[in-house]
């Protein structure tokens, strides 16, 4: 068993974390006040490839497989999770979708734009009466020649302003609904000036307690064309798609909370050694010394989960499980650990003038998206139930 990263991936973490550093974290607290993405840094990571880290060399990646995006995502989890949830939608869903659902021509004419950052893309699953229940999709997509027409609307669509490439679940067959009649497809919804293609209809940001930086919004479909090579998969199993490509997604969101927990474990460490009360620091405070173990503990019992699930992933070894396991604990050690930095920094914590007070809005998420933690949980039981004979759902 070795526990040590390869030269390259630990090559990369000394990039990304320098990167992050230097450009991600001054520019998070005015994405955070003014509500917008730092386009600029945006771009920088562009250049530096880590649009496309996961990715195949031969797709315009730097081939550093779930390992190395793991690595992406907790350095720059580390430093502000809005940036983290750009990349991750992009990267993990919106680009994966693409990556494992699109034949050898769809993924050579997609990938290289998304890995190069020349587009940005998004992954169009959630409807208004589809959150959890993903297979209550309305959204319709209907033959016609050699295309498809799509009509309905998303929600919360991560990138959904800034994407121009999407991946996409939609009803092509209403009888069988989603679970056997939809399909995923990519399309173009932007061209290269910004411009929307017809038929395609941006709608409202949504204005949410944390992760501003990261905007978000409604989209909608009235007529639009998407030619049927951009299928994802097989007709009719579009469901199967979006459902792995969500498995992947959420091993990275377990890399992004890792670094959540670690920078709020940094943070009370720091904080404990400096800050005097009743004479003495802080940290010779036993109340101090528990939560400090704590925070340690439960990150590091994370740190291996999560790199251990990507050794899976890579080694091409079945995850899901353990991919929900790395969204629900990451998710609630992450709140857990932000939540007790704000408690040691006392009203400093508080304070909008400390990076704490926005980990703490904006880790609240991780509960909520890429699948609720009780799905995580459902999922969780039905792989264990399933391999001693026990079905848990019809
Ligand atoms: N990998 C491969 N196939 C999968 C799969 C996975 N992870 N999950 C489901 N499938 C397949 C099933 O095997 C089934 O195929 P068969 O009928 O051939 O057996 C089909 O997809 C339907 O699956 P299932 O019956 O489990 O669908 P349900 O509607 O009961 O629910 C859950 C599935 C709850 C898992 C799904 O709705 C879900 O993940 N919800 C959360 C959605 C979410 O994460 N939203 C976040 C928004 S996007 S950021």
């Amino acid at each position: 068993m070795d526990f040590e990263l390869s030269r390259e991936h630990q090559a990369l973490r000394r990039l990304i974390r320098e990167f992050a550093e230097e450009e991600v974290r001054p520019a998070a607290r005015q994405a955070d006040r003014s509500s917008q993405p730092p386009v600029e840094v945006i771009k920088k990571a562009a250049e530096i490839g880590l649009f496309g880290v996961p990715f195949p060399r031969e797709y315009g990646g730097l081939g550093a497989g779930e390992t190395g995006y793991c690595i992406l995502m907790e350095e720059l989890g580390r430093v502000d999770t809005s940036f983290a949830t750009i990349i991750g939608a992009h990267i993990g869903i919106g680009a994966m979708a693409i990556y494992l659902g699109g034949s050898k021509h769809i993924r050579e004419k997609y990938l290289p734009d998304l890995c190069s950052g020349k587009k940005i893309a998004a992954f169009a699953l959630t409807e208004p009466q589809a959150g959890s229940d993903a297979a209550s999709i309305k959204m319709r997509a209907t033959k016609e020649g050699d295309s498809y027409i799509l009509d309905g609307s998303k929600m919360w669509i991560t990138n959904g302003p800034l994407a121009s490439t999407m991946s996409i679940l939609a009803v092509t067959d209403p009888a069988l609904g989603a679970r056997g009649g939809a399909t995923a497809f990519v399309i173009e919804t932007r061209d290269e000036n910004g411009q929307t293609t017809e038929g395609f209809t941006p709608g409202k940001y949504e204005h949410k307690m944390g992760l501003h930086g990261s905007p978000t919004a409604a989209i909608s479909f009235d007529n639009f064309r998407v030619p049927q090579e951009n299928i994802l998969g097989q007709t009719g199993l579009g469901f199967v798609v979006f459902m792995q490509t969500l498995d992947v997604g959420r091993v990275t969101l377990g890399a992004a909370t890792l670094g959540g927990a670690q920078a709020s474990l940094q943070q009370v460490l720091e904080w404990a050694a400096m800050r005097e009360q009743f004479g003495k620091p802080l940290a010779q405070m036993q109340s101090i010394q528990f939560m400090i173990a704590d925070m340690a503990a439960e990150t590091e019992a994370l740190r291996s989960l999560v790199y251990r699930t990507a050794w899976l992933v890579d080694n091409q070894k079945p995850f899901i499980k353990e991919a929900g396991m790395c969204k629900l604990l990451g998710s609630e050690i992450a709140s857990r650990c932000v939540d007790r930095a704000v408690q040691v920094l006392g009203a400093l914590g508080y304070s909008r003038d400390v990076h704490t007070e926005r980990g703490f809005r904006d880790a609240r998420i991780a509960e909520i998206f890429e699948g609720t933690n009780e799905i995580q949980r459902i999922l969780i039981a039905e792989q264990l139930l399933r391999e001693v004979g026990v079905r848990i759902r019809p």
